[in-house]
């Protein structure tokens, strides 16, 4: 009876770790965690900085999970590292042979809301309009 109660216990668990555990790695200095949502990698949480703090997110729906090179639904950033999202890149099109349509959502006054959008297929062109925009 209790060896019984401890299988299923371990088997829930490792259900469990199944549908919604999580794997860390990355390089020195950087951290990135692979989050399941029922069995399938739905969010990487990143923590460019090494702080402990995760200040980038790459998010899929449950419908287009995470398999290898696929591109997120969204990628959100906390680029002055100060705790606030402040860019938000959403996915309009993919694109095989060029850099995906993308609309950059811009916090410009720090205050945890975009408040400037603007449409751009160049992340080196988008990421020098986001410096333009605001410094950093
Ligand atoms: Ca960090
Ligand atoms: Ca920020």
């Amino acid at each position: 009876m209790i060896i019984t109660g401890l299988v299923v216990f371990v088997g829930t668990l490792a259900l469990g770790w199944y549908l919604f555990g999580w794997s860390t790695e990355g390089p020195p200095g950087m951290r990135i965690t692979a989050k399941r949502y029922f069995g399938r990698i739905t969010l990487f949480e990143i923590d460019r900085n090494g702080d402990g703090v995760p200040d980038a997110r790459a998010e899929y729906s449950w419908s287009h999970p995470y398999v290898h090179h696929t591109l997120p639904q969204r990628n959100v950033l906390d680029n002055n590292f100060d705790g606030i999202w402040d860019t938000w890149i959403v996915t309009i099109a993919e694109n095989l042979h060029e850099f995906p349509l993308c609309r950059y959502e811009v916090d410009t006054d720090l205050d945890g809301l975009p408040d400037v959008e603007f449409i751009e297929s160049d992340p080196y062109a988008g990421n020098e309009r986001l410096r333009s925009l605001r410094g950093f």
